[in-house]
């Protein structure tokens, strides 16, 4: 008795010490302590009821953004766990909030096989980063709760009532003292939720924001056809006319793994193949999208022949050709995922590469027998892809040889910077003449280069992404960075470090910004993945009383600084509006926006391009109608994209 009761204390000292590890460094767990890290701590308690749903216990859960940006997550499965750890001698359920990396592993392996040693791991860390969090379990007869307050028990594992119904209740309020702000924005979650219901089929989420009184909203995410209904759903909200009819789909079961591939073609020149390791979204790809790329490509250079599309002497068709229109979302759960890569998002188990890629030649194979008309439209569009890439490769070629006979490969209107150490270059892309004319006076001209671009492109020439090489927009960007684009892109050649978008806080501004991230996204992603690209911050406001300066980003800081200053002088209050970059002398426009040591910057990640990439399809869409709903939608968005 006494023995194990030391023992309890020990470990007791260590849970305290992982959870203070968490508090001193709170990005090593959670990425960041911005907006992302917040709402990373839903991600990681949702993922726990997912998990239950995928061992089979569990058919709904509830999320909540309560008053106050408190959170609710409910799921109808089995309950953590209370009974005694058998080794720690402490409830499983407390093991699960205060041990750092306990995972769901605790009990015996019933059902839990596909989720296992993934999961189950972030509760210890929201606890942690939370202000107080409070556990609800029901086991069918007894209802149990504990408290905790940033990790540690404010009260022990107690009996409060009596139940019949199974389930487990986590409520949380993040901590004020680790978190720059503390609100949740719905639709970041609301995307996130969506996905694991696409992923999930069937699973029935329910998400409610419930903070103001009056004005609750709540969204019900269930979805029969699962990945089926995501292809469908990307296409309809990109409005995108399709080339098959009906998604193609197949799925594969076997040794405890699932495979599930939904594909189909659009008339758009885009492709958009999405992937998933476990539910968790694989943005590096990884052997799963590799297997299913590599058959697609077979399978279609073998059809084509066949069906005589691609007579036996002409080029076989590459990788980019079949992808041309094509949506697709690939989706595996096995155990012991092996997660790499920079983000640890690219899926690495090497087997899966064959499994997938033998699946998708199978069915895909089969689909094309048993529907040769809709082969035939998709290999049209194939064929045509094919043709434009070779068109694309002479016209790029002679812009090759003529910048060679150009002798020097930059673009006329770079003024570039003296240093040549990509490690802290930058290179501000500017809109407009007169801003990049300040630019360059502004600018330490050692590590800052100027490339200014002209005027509203988007609204004059409905912008082809796809004709890059005729684009004299575009060109002098490609050139200015020197590292490539597409397939020959090489971000080591990168000629800045940092990449700074600068363009007005207005709808022309947006506009630019969404072009540029839109083309970096689809043809120089890399340069995004490696976190080279940035949106630079000019302040929309001077504040001044007398010698007094403050430069405001937003209405509420512009509030704020006049109250701020109101007792500071007898000077009179001057408010500036800055319309835009131009109205800014050079000393203001380095102050506030190009000097590293004072200014604010947003680091620029895929997801954000990836939106920038959707809102302009819609808005080059040719149908009106969608772009006017988007518009009127997505307004607050469009205006300030940089949120
Ligand atoms: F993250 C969390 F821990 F806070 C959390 C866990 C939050 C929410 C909303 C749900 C859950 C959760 C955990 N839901 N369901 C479970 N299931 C288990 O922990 C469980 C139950 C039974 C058994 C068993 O083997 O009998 C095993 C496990 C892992």
């Amino acid at each position: 008795m006494e023995n194990s009761l030391q023992k309890y204390d020990e470990n007791q000292i260590q849970i305290l010490e992982g959870l203070e590890a968490v508090r001193k460094r709170p990005g090593m767990y959670i990425g960041s302590t911005g907006p992302r890290g917040l709402h990373h701590l839903v991600y990681e308690i949702v993922d726990n009821a997912v998990d239950e749903a995928l061992a089979g216990f569990c058919k709904n859960i509830d999320v909540k953004i309560l008053e106050n940006d408190v959170i609710c997550i409910v799921d109808d499965g089995r309950g953590i766990p209370v009974g005694k750890h058998p080794k720690l001698g402490i409830s499983a359920l407390t093991v699960v909030f205060t041990i750092l990396h306990a995972g769901g592993k605790f009990g015996n392996d019933g059902g839990y096989k596909v989720a296992g040693g993934l999961h189950g791991v972030g509760s210890s860390v929201v606890n942690a980063l939370s202000e107080w969090l409070k556990v609800e379990v029901c086991d069918g007869k007894n209802v149990y709760e504990q408290s905790f307050k940033r990790g540690k028990s404010s009260s022990d594992l107690k009996i409060i009532g009596e139940g019949m119904q199974t389930y487990t209740k986590v409520t949380f309020k993040p901590d004020c003292d680790i978190f720059e702000e503390l609100e949740f924005d719905p639709e970041i979650l609301l995307k996130r939720l969506r996905e694991q219901a696409f992923l999930n089929a069937g699973l029935n989420i329910v998400f409610s924001d419930l903070r103001v009184k009056g004005q609750e909203k709540t969204e019900m995410l269930c979805y029969e056809g699962g990945i089926i209904s995501l292809v469908d759903y990307i296409h309809e909200r990109r409005s995108l006319a399709c080339i098959n009819d009906g998604v193609i789909y197949f799925k594969n079961v076997k040794n405890e793994q699932v495979i599930e591939i939904a594909l189909q073609y659009n008339t758009s020149y885009n492709e958009l193949i999405l992937s998933f390791a476990n539910n968790i979204h694989t943005v590096e790809g990884g052997v799963h999208e590799v297997g299913f790329k590599t058959a697609l490509t077979r399978v279609f250079n073998d059809y084509a022949k066949k069906l005589g599309v691609l007579k036996e002497n002409e080029k076989p068709f590459i990788g980019e050709d079949v992808r041309e229109g094509l949506t697709a979302v690939i989706s595996v759960k096995l155990m012991d995922a092996q997660f790499e890569g920079q983000t640890k998002t690219k899926l690495g188990n090497t087997e899966i590469k064959k499994v997938v890629d033998s699946l998708v030649y199978e069915k895909l194979s089969e689909f094309f027998e048993e529907n040769p008309m809709q082969a035939r439209a998709i290999f049209e569009k194939t064929l045509n892809a094919s043709k434009a890439r070779e068109a694309a490769k002479r016209a790029r070629e002679l812009t090759r040889r003529k910048s060679v006979l150009e002798a020097w490969s930059l673009p006329g209107k770079l003024a570039d910077c003296s240093d040549r150490n990509n490690e802290y270059t930058e290179i501000y892309i500017v809109e407009g003449d007169s801003a990049g004319g300040s630019a360059k006076t502004a600018r330490d001209r050692t590590f800052q280069a100027i490339l200014p671009l002209w005027g509203k492109m988007l609204n004059v020439e409905k912008a082809r992404l796809d004709r890059v090489y005729g684009n004299d927009k575009l060109l002098p960007v490609v050139m200015a960075l020197g590292c490539g684009i597409g397939a020959d892109l090489d971000v080591s050649k990168i000629r800045y470090g940092k990449v700074i978008i600068m363009a007005d806080a207005d709808v022309d501004g947006s506009h630019i910004r969404t072009l540029l991230l839109t083309f970096f996204f689809r043809y120089m992603r890399p340069i995004i993945e490696h976190g080279h690209v940035y949106i630079a911050q000019p302040p929309l406001f001077k504040v001044s009383r007398g010698k007094n300066v403050r430069y405001v980003f937003s209405d509420v800081q512009r509030d704020e600084s006049i109250k701020e200053l109101a007792g500071e002088s007898d000077a009179k209050l001057d408010i500036q509006r800055y319309k835009g970059l131009g109205e800014m002398n050079p000393e203001q426009l380095w102050e506030t926006t190009m000097d590293p040591q004072t200014r604010t910057m947003l680091k620029v990640y895929v997801e954000d391009a990836e939106k920038a990439d959707e809102i302009f399809t819609i808005l080059m869409g040719d149908k009106v109608e969608p772009r006017r709903l988007f518009i009127e939608k997505n307004a607050r968005y469009v205006r300030n994209l940089d949120v």
